[in-house]
């Protein structure tokens, strides 16, 4: 069905990711401004690393059932807000909440959902902080507001998730072991935030004894 619609509007549909690929571009320079302005000026990269996406078909499909959302670009548009995805590797939990600050403060950002997985982990353990805002783009003749998705994370959180969602896509895990699995995942993303404290620790004590 999803292929079906994609050949019947092929060149909306191009046009429309193509939005999303530009709404990428616009956020990822916005964080390398930020972060090029705290080197400058307080001598601190807070970004260790940007990565980008733009969903894939299967997870985009997956969603679209999951939410039984109608086969059409504009409710794809309109209730998948994270088909444009920007993660922010931050290297200190504290550089995350000041960063997101920065960045909601500018006055073309239009914050839609905050979800703080950072205070309130997933039952898996995932942390994260999770934004969708809208960015505009300004096209010849038009202006257009897209949806884009931001997580920033720690290296540890970042760390946790991939190998997470790697080992998570392995083959059939019977019940009972699946369940041994978790709890295992999740201690591991209880001990590494509890690195990711520490480490602010260390940060904030050198901070305050010799400046920032
Ligand atoms: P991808 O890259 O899209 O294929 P909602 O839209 O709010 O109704 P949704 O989309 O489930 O619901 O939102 P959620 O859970 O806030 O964010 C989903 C994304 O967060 C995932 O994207 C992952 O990137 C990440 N995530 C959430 N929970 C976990 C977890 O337990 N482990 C890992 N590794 N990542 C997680 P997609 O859609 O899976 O990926």
């Amino acid at each position: 069905e999803f292929l079906e619609l994609i050949q019947k509007n092929r060149k909306p549909f191009d046009l429309l990711m193509s939005y999303y690929q530009c709404a990428i571009m616009e956020i990822e320079t916005k964080f390398r401004v930020l972060n090029q302005e705290y080197s400058l000026e307080y001598d601190k990269n807070p970004i260790e690393g940007i990565k980008t996406r733009i969903k894939s078909y299967d997870s985009l499909v997956r969603k679209i059932r999951r939410k039984n959302i109608p086969m059409s670009l504009a409710s794809i548009e309109e209730n998948i807000k994270d088909i444009a995805g920007v993660r922010v590797i931050c290297s200190f939990p504290e550089d995350i909440y000041e960063l997101a600050d920065s960045f909601l403060k500018q006055d073309d950002i239009v914050l839609i959902e905050k979800k703080d997985y950072i205070k309130n982990p997933k039952p898996s353990g995932y942390r994260s902080l999770h934004l969708i805002v809208q960015v505009p783009i300004f096209l010849q003749k038009n202006k257009k507001m897209v949806n884009v998705e931001v997580q920033f994370r720690t290296i540890a959180m970042d760390f946790w998730a991939s190998l997470e969602h790697k080992l998570r896509y392995k083959k059939d895990i019977p019940e009972d072991q699946a369940q041994q699995l978790q709890e295992e995942l999740l201690a591991c993303a209880t001990q590494s935030a509890q690195l990711d404290e520490r480490m602010q620790e260390i940060r904030n004590q050198l901070v305050s004894k010799f400046g920032e």
